[in-house]
């Protein structure tokens, strides 16, 4: 039986390349057609077959609280009566970079962007100009995004693809990035050692999310603080996974360790396209129009973006739900860990708020290499299993699942007894 996702995927790979807008969405890790969403109310969506679905994935994190939030799209509409863009100052950016100022501990000046990407590249390139440096060290399996420099051991959907070097990298711009393992400074303070000088930057997800979620061992971001002020690097946070995700400050007041430079994204969007870089204040005034370092964009702080972010951030301030997001989110890793335990797998559940992966792994995923040896095809029997079952879960081992203000407890209810049967399914298959 051919369905409406089936027709629209196979018209879709002839005008965009793989189908898809961007390479993780084509469920290539799960070998089935990507379900085409039409809509989506709270925790969850609906695809063009009409079937219901509960969403993990929440546009990949920026849905804190759920799809179309009254509150966000009212906010869109009201701006909206009064235009979409004019690439001039506007009051709401204004108010959008207050807001950040106030909310992240280490950021006195912030500039909006358009995309993750695009925010930790040019934090990267601050980076490189301040310091006069042009090496930077990240991570093997974390992932900032697809600028040239970061295609390295990238996490993500280049982990996924099985591509860690993607072609188009230039060589001599590959040779500047230098890779580290997370968890691991031992391996950060020797390529300091051996690079003296050269590294402008250390650029870190504080809570890996993009080779699945992988904590940060106790200290490693602390050292990590202390070895970039030892050799004069800056210290560059990737929060736009866990930026307003793990706390009002993210996790650099979850963890306090403040970075010179912070990476946004996501949220602060409320699901349309913004993010957004900003820290010190000595580095961030190096910028054009007040600095010698370039970096712009047409439609940075755009109003309706700046509308939803600043409606998700108000939601934020008003509702403080991350005790909330804490219990949805326990208990739904609890009802794992029970599940699992009982059916005597080897699985392992690593969570930090409301950000979390089931590796299909040993116990213990603590690094990079540990999730390299996740049976990825038990994984995307399981995720298969559970789309069947309407719990839509990320289309691959290496990303996280995320857990929303709208997920309810029926919902967390209804996603284990649909894992106990997918488990099941994907460990007798
Ligand atoms: P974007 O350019 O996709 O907006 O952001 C890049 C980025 C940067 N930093 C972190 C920590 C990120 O997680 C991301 C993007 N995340 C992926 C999913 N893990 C986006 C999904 C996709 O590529 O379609």
């Amino acid at each position: 039986m051919t369905n409406r996702s089936e027709e629209l995927f196979h018209r879709a790979q002839q005008k965009i390349p793989g189908g898809v807008n961007s390479p993780v969405r084509a469920f290539r890790g799960l070998g089935i057609t990507p379900p085409f969403i039409t809509s989506g109310s709270g925790s969850h969506i609906r695809d063009v077959d009409g079937r219901d679905y509960i969403d993990y994935v929440g546009s990949w994190g920026p849905l804190i609280f759920g799809h179309a939030h009254p509150k966000v799209l009212e906010a869109i509409r009201r701006t909206l009566e009064h235009g979409t863009s004019f690439g001039a100052p506007t009051e709401l950016e204004l108010q959008m970079a207050e807001r950040i100022c106030d909310m992240v501990p280490s950021v006195d000046m912030v500039r909006m962007v358009n995309s993750g990407t695009e925010a930790a590249m040019s934090a990267v390139r601050l980076a490189r100009g301040v310091t006069g440096r042009d090496a930077i060290v990240k991570f093997a399996g974390c992932y900032h995004g697809h600028a040239d420099s970061f295609l390295i051991r990238a996490g993500s959907g280049a982990l996924t693809l099985g591509v860690p070097d993607s072609p188009g990298v230039p060589h001599k711009l590959a040779a500047d990035t230098l890779i580290a393992d997370y968890n691991d400074l031992e391996s950060v303070a020797a390529l300091f050692a051996t690079h003296p000088q050269r590294i402008a930057a250390a650029i870190v997800e504080p809570v890996a999310g993009n080779m699945g979620v992988v904590p940060p061992a106790p200290g490693f971001l602390q050292g990590l603080r202390r070895i970039c002020d030892e050799h004069g690097s800056l210290l560059i946070f990737d929060e736009v996974i866990t930026g307003f995700r793990l706390g009002r400050g993210g996790a650099q007041e979850r963890f306090g360790v403040l970075p010179d430079l912070t990476v946004l994204g996501k949220i602060v969007g409320g699901g349309l396209p913004a993010a957004a870089y900003g820290g010190r204040r000595d580095v961030m005034e190096q910028l054009a129009p007040s600095g010698p370092i370039y970096q712009a964009g047409t439609l940075s702080g755009n109003p309706l973006a700046m509308s939803a972010g600043m409606a998700q951030l108000d939601l934020l301030e008003q509702d403080k739900p991350w005790d909330r997001l804490e219990g949805t989110s326990s208990r739904l890793e609890s009802g794992f860990r029970e599940i699992i335990n009982a059916m005597g797998l080897r699985l392992a559940v690593n969570r930090v708020g409301s950000m979390m992966t089931v590796f299909f792994a040993d116990p213990e995923v603590k690094n990079y290499s540990d999730t390299a040896r996740a049976q990825t095809q038990r994984h995307a029997a399981f995720c298969r299993e559970m789309l069947q079952r309407g719990v839509y879960l990320a289309p691959s081992q290496f990303e996280a699942l995320f857990i929303s203000v709208a997920h309810s407890e029926q919902d967390v209810e209804r996603t284990l007894e649909a894992a106990q049967a997918s488990l099941a399914k994907a460990f007798t298959s």
